[in-house]
């Protein structure tokens, strides 16, 4: 008798008052169950519904082991497919399935995806400030603590600049073009991040590794700016320098600078990446796993990218899950070509909610060879932490220009 799955549903918590959204799947057999990340911290409610109104009754009964055949199925029975709410839901289910897998095998997911290439995985961390010297100093702190890689980003005096704690206000008041709230100009942006790198080398030293997120926020003419203005600094990579519905111009980027370039956590549909890929305009891919539907296809998408010598920088924000991080180890250790993997601190009611928590050492993620993803998550402890009141539900205020026009985020 195969195992089946019995009931899909969602446990939506907040431990770092950043909205996450687990899913369980439960089985035919008492106990047994997998867990998924499916958190898309901006809509976590409609990937709920998703969850529960569409992906539980579709998959009742179905044997576990499928995986495959689950993914496909689930993913055409909406006919209109991979947007950001309904692949996160199908993310949810293809971890956890992997994780459940892995649990049957008594199996890490690493050694199901063909064994360890590495035995942890190096990260980067995250330094910022509201000046070049409060950043700098922070990234003295981390490589102090053994982090040989470092993402920059300082804030724009007054704007609300990405990656510092000046960014995305949320306002009380309703935010418009002629009442704007966030502020961002980006020829204020590309003057000042130059400097940031130029004051980082010379205190900070060659050794170490410095990356920086755009975070889609410059037009391209001033990406290629910064892009070649960087170049002194030696970035270990730029990343998000254009939005994705200007891919065309990273031909352009190539063309002009040897800055190395990683793109790819706003991609949703897993052939995003092909012809990027195919012509080696990229060096990393920052897939969001749950944004392009699990595990699943980033395995794959990995694979294709291994045969172009483009390298893998999984998305590890605050809004992965310590479930989707756990997946993003899972990948990190059985890729070949691995290249760095994003990490977010996961703080003491993080790792109350979620036992089994990637242990952080000499700047490399560890995994604990557990069956499954290794991770868990306390039902009780999650219940303690429910989503912050928000005026729009998680959703991000407009960022925009002095005349009042929107930025991309
Ligand atoms: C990064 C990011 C994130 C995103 C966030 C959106 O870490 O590279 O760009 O911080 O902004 O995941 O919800
Ligand atoms: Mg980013």
């Amino acid at each position: 008798m195969p195992v089946t799955i019995e009931k899909i549903r969602c446990i939506q918590t907040a431990p770092a008052g950043i909205r996450l959204v687990i899913v369980k799947v439960e089985t035919s057999e008492p106990g047994l169950y997998g867990l998924g990340c499916a958190t898309f911290t901006q809509r976590p409610l409609a990937v709920v519904e998703a969850v529960t109104q569409y992906l539980d009754p579709f998959l009742h009964g179905r044997d576990i082991h499928q995986v495959t055949d689950i993914y496909q199925a689930a993913n055409m029975s909406s006919y209109w497919r991979n947007g950001p709410v309904l692949n996160n839901a199908l993310s949810g289910v293809d971890m956890a399935l992997w994780d459940l897998k892995g649990k049957q095998a008594n199996m890490p997911v690493h050694d199901l995806l063909g064994g360890k290439c590495r035995m942890a995985a190096p990260v980067y961390v995250h330094a910022s400030g509201n000046t070049i010297e409060e950043t700098c100093d922070h990234a003295g702190e981390l490589w102090q603590q053994g982090f040989r890689h470092v993402r920059l980003q300082v804030a724009v005096d007054g704007q609300a600049t990405y990656g510092t704690k000046s960014d995305l206000q949320v306002a009380a008041e309703i935010d418009s073009p002629t009442n704007p709230h966030n502020l961002f100009e980006p020829a204020d942006y590309v003057r000042l991040a130059p400097q940031l790198f130029e004051q980082a080398r010379t205190q900070l030293g060659d050794e170490i590794e410095l990356l920086h997120d755009v975070h889609e926020r410059l037009p391209g003419p001033l990406t290629l700016q910064l892009a070649k203005d960087l170049e002194p600094y030696r970035l270990f990579f730029l990343e998000d320098s254009l939005p994705p519905e200007e891919i065309d111009h990273f031909r352009l980027l190539r063309q002009h600078t040897h800055i190395p370039i990683a793109m790819g956590e706003l991609f949703n549909n897993p052939n995003e990446f092909v012809p990027l890929v195919k012509e080696r305009l990229l060096d990393f891919i920052r897939i969001h796993l749950s944004q392009v539907g699990g595990l699943t296809p980033a395995w794959r998408i990995a694979n294709l990218c291994e045969f172009f010598g483009v390298r893998t920088a999984w998305h590890g924000p605050g809004d992965t899950s310590p479930v989707g991080h756990m997946a993003n180890l899972a990948l990190d250790l059985a890729c070949p070509n691995f290249g760095i993997q994003e990490l977010m601190f996961m703080d003491e009611n993080t790792q109350a909610v979620f036992p089994g928590c990637p242990e952080i050492r000499d700047g490399q993620m560890w995994p604990n060879d557990q069956p499954g993803l290794g991770i868990d998550i306390d039902e009780e402890a999650a219940a303690r932490f429910p989503y912050p009141d928000h005026p729009y539900q998680g959703a991000w205020p407009a960022i925009r220009r002095r005349d009042g026009g929107i930025v991309k985020p």
